[in-house]
């Protein structure tokens, strides 16, 4: 018997056992189970201490992902740069090793929307998805990354991360979004209603790449209005997938049969 699971609060919303179960079924890991755990992030070192040698990995999400990397035993690279872990696995010796998958998830995605390396980067927002962006547009090579805030001090709270992870970082001011929206990535991060004044005011140029991190309701109106422009947009869905993927490789060591999750993914969504 093998297990695993998400962490967080809530939880409930989570898709995270939709996609890894749909996985071990399509991949014929039969005894492997995913489920949903609600944590809080001062619960999560006591959790993870109880857990059986069944237990071979844990996503995490909000609010435990800097407990999750404290927890760790040893810690990929760019967790540590991020200062954050969504993925903790389990190693044969019964250690925790701490990765950040959104980040490479991230990669991917914008990869497969066509983002070619060098190019300038705008992030929406400054949050803990806001970090993950700045490992990924570091990874993509980009020339530089703008961070729109609503708050300057968050701004200045991401340097050492753009730091660690080598990209150039400029902070700009909320009034002057839509000014930074011609740059070839855009990353919103920000909560659900933020950026909906944005739509009207972006004038997208058809090369440029968005990603939402929202999903829910989709498309959120900055999605909208940029694919009325013709830009591409992938979308925290997406996100969701190909970070999910990463896990699971890690989890189960073998390779992540992304088209079935993929399909139990769209097949919940629709109900
Ligand atoms: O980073 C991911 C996490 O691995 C799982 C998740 C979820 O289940 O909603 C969301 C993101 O934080």
């Amino acid at each position: 018997v093998h297990r695993a699971a998400v962490l967080g609060k809530p939880i409930a919303h989570s898709l995270s056992p939709v996609i890894h179960n749909a996985g071990y079924a399509a991949a014929g890991l039969t005894g492997w189970s995913y489920t949903r755990v609600e944590c809080a992030a001062a619960e999560l070192p006591a959790l993870v201490a109880g857990l059986g040698p069944e237990w071979a990995g844990l996503s995490v999400t909000m609010p435990g992902k800097e407990a999750a990397l404290a927890v760790a035993d040893a810690v990929s690279p760019v967790a540590a740069a991020v200062g954050a872990a969504n993925t903790l696995v389990r190693r044969p010796d019964g250690s925790w090793y701490a990765d950040n998958t959104d980040v490479s998830g991230m990669v991917e995605v914008l990869t497969s929307a066509g983002v070619a390396p060098g190019g300038t980067v705008t992030v929406l927002g400054a949050g803990g998805t806001a970090r993950a962006a700045l490992a990924a547009a570091a990874r993509l090579g980009a020339a530089s990354v703008t961070v729109v805030a609503r708050r300057p001090a968050a701004v200045d709270e991401l340097r050492p991360v753009a730091g660690a992870v080598g990209v150039a970082l400029t902070g700009a001011g909320w009034a002057d979004a839509a000014a930074h929206a011609g740059a070839d990535v855009v990353v919103s991060t920000v909560p659900k209603g933020v950026a909906d004044p944005l739509a009207g005011e972006i004038r997208w140029r058809p090369s440029t790449v968005l990603f939402d991190a929202l999903y829910d309701p989709w498309p959120t109106p900055l999605a909208a209005s940029a694919l009325a422009a013709g830009a591409r947009v992938v979308s925290g869905l997406d996100l969701l997938l190909a970070q999910a993927v990463g896990q699971f490789e890690q989890f189960t060591g073998v390779p992540a049969p992304r088209a079935a999750m993929a399909r139990a993914l769209a097949a919940h969504r629709t109900g």
